[in-house]
């Protein structure tokens, strides 16, 4: 929660956005709605967030929510980050480590 805009990346990979429906439970598994995707806008907290503690703790931000499905095919490490340059210089990166499914 920031004061300002992020666009969520990953690499080796894509997703979808699910919509509210979906979240709630709508559907299960892999959605075949929505085009595949690999980045995302993730909208700042609103005007009165500036991004730091003291701006969350009054409640002065506005979270909102991105929930995406994605359909890793392979196992292995798969990073993601802001890709605004600053950002992810900054250290917003890290990877999604995925697995194989258990027998
Ligand atoms: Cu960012």
């Amino acid at each position: 929660m920031t004061g300002e805009d992020h666009n969520f990346h990953i690499h080796q990979t894509k997703f979808r956005v699910l919509t509210k429906g979906e979240v709630l439970g709508a559907t299960s598994g892999v959605s075949a709605k929505g085009i595949l995707q690999d980045n995302v806008p993730l909208p700042a907290g609103g005007e009165g967030c500036d991004g730091t503690v003291a701006s969350w703790r009054s409640k002065a931000c506005q979270a909102t929510r991105t929930v995406v499905e994605i359909p890793f095919a392979i196992a292995g490490d798969f990073v993601f980050h802001c890709h605004i340059l600053e950002h992810e210089d900054g250290g917003m990166m890290a990877t999604i480590h995925v697995v194989g499914a258990a027998n």
